[in-house]
């Protein structure tokens, strides 16, 4: 089933032609109304004519989730406020969120791309789906609910946190759709397993991302849960989930390149790099309104094809993702900065600036801990400041970064120095 046959099978003639007259548009758009884009273009000596198609590109400037903190939290909107209808944010490198605002024409296309997802992975009107994203600022809980209402589907919006609640609805509604990251699933599957209900459950398919995960993780989640699951690819300053899912060939993400025009850069020069060539997924919106943006730097790492996939449909697809260019990290699908733990405990007297972050794999949820240095040594008898200092951190760095967090202090000087690039993180996970 093809949920939009026309934008998903046209000819690749077709979608040039597309992507040229919504790329020169969005581009007039921007530069009318964006002064930083305008600033930018002028500055490399660019008026919006100069943009005739998809091939001027690279004529274009870049933009970064530096220029979106730099601009917080509006400042890159192109719309006035009043045609802002949702906001959503997902962590800043350090203090500030990313702030994505969206029109309600943005929110009609956000939900046709992820209805296209969703369909690609078999779900339709006659599906239960739970939605066991966050719900709230981040995207993955309401993007997902949007395009399964599109489509039909009768929508548990179950958002995450209580296992024991989502398995106990999924066996009692006869729930036939998932959508949540993949290490949660692998969670709720050892749950039902220890439950004993995992032969009476009626579940088809399941649309997992918003971090990264392996084939083989991929393959375990099906035969364990005797399903289909699907790789949903989105980023908060693109739309959200989304902009790419794979089809039931499992060769690759298809992209909604009719909405969201990618381009793959060498990360050192940037310069553009042919199909197959790994680099950095560069993303050009042609059709958002609120907040437009050009080249966006996902940071992400991967390849692209625009050959016809088995399935018939003719979009471009990108490999899964083999890493990112920064140090960001994807705990419990939340995005993680380490630049985020500093910025909070230098603000805090009692501790050093330095910090290690463990993180681990426990029941296939991620734990997260953070060990920082007390500033002098404690005696026995000072237990109780000892522990005002951990909460005080614990409550700083939870507020910080918007994830639960055991810290661990230690004795001063005893986190390793390093001669070079210091190392905040030890990743103990295996994605595998
Ligand atoms: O994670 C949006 C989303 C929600 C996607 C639900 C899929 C499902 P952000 O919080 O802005 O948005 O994080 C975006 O997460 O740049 C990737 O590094 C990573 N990411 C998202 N999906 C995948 C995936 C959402 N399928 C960042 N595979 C992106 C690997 C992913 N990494």
């Amino acid at each position: 089933m093809i949920w939009n046959e026309k934008a998903e099978c046209m000819s690749r003639d077709e979608m040039i032609s597309l992507q040229n007259k919504r790329l020169k548009e969005t581009v007039k758009h921007v530069y009318d109304n964006v002064p930083f884009y305008r600033k930018k273009m002028q500055a490399k000596g660019i008026e919006p004519e100069d943009i005739k198609s998809i091939e001027d590109l690279p004529l274009l400037p870049f933009t970064t989730k530096d220029d979106l903190r730099d601009n917080y939290p509006f400042g890159l909107f192109a719309v006035p406020k009043k045609d802002i209808v949702r906001i959503h944010a997902s962590s800043g490198t350090t203090g500030k969120a990313t702030v994505v605002g969206y029109t309600r024409e943005d929110l009609e296309i956000w939900n046709e791309c992820t209805a296209r997802c969703l369909t690609m992975a078999g779900v339709g009107a006659e599906d239960i789906i739970q939605v066991a994203y966050g719900y709230g600022l981040f995207t993955g809980g309401l993007g997902a609910h949007g395009g399964a209402e599109k489509i039909g589907a009768m929508v548990v919006p179950m958002s995450t946190g209580n296992t024991k609640k989502l398995t106990t609805m999924m066996v009692d509604f006869g729930v036939t759709a998932i959508a949540c990251t993949p290490s949660y699933l692998l969670h709720i599957a050892e749950t039902l397993e220890s439950e004993g209900e995992i032969d009476k459950i009626k579940l088809k398919y399941a649309i997992c991302g918003a971090e990264p995960w392996t084939v083989n993780m991929r393959k375990q989640i099906e035969s364990r849960l005797h399903i289909n699951a699907f790789d949903i690819y989105g980023l908060s300053e693109i739309s959200g989930p989304g902009v790419a899912c794979d089809c039931i060939e499992h060769n690759g993400l298809h992209v909604c390149e009719d909405h969201f025009l990618p381009e793959i850069i060498d990360k050192d020069t940037l310069l553009p790099l042919p199909d197959g060539k790994t680099g950095e997924l560069v993303f050009t919106t042609i059709t958002k309104k609120g907040l437009p943006l050009i080249r966006y730097r996902t940071k992400d790492l991967t390849d692209i094809t625009h050959e016809k996939c088995n399935c018939n449909r003719t979009s471009a697809r990108i490999s899964k993702f083999c890493g990112r260019t920064d140090d960001m990290l994807i705990i419990r699908g939340v995005n993680v900065f380490p630049s985020q733990i500093e910025a909070a405990i230098t603000e805090l007297k009692e501790v050093t600036p330095h910090y290690l972050m463990i993180i681990d794999r426990v029941n296939n949820l991620d734990t997260l801990e953070v060990q920082l240095e007390l500033n002098k040594a404690f005696n026995s008898d000072e237990i109780k400041a000892i522990e005002n200092i951990n909460k005080k951190a614990t409550v700083a760095i939870q507020q910080a970064i918007g994830l639960a967090v055991k810290v661990k202090l230690v004795e001063p000087n005893s986190l390793q120095r390093s001669m070079g690039k210091a190392v905040h993180v030890i990743d103990n996970r295996k994605i595998d």
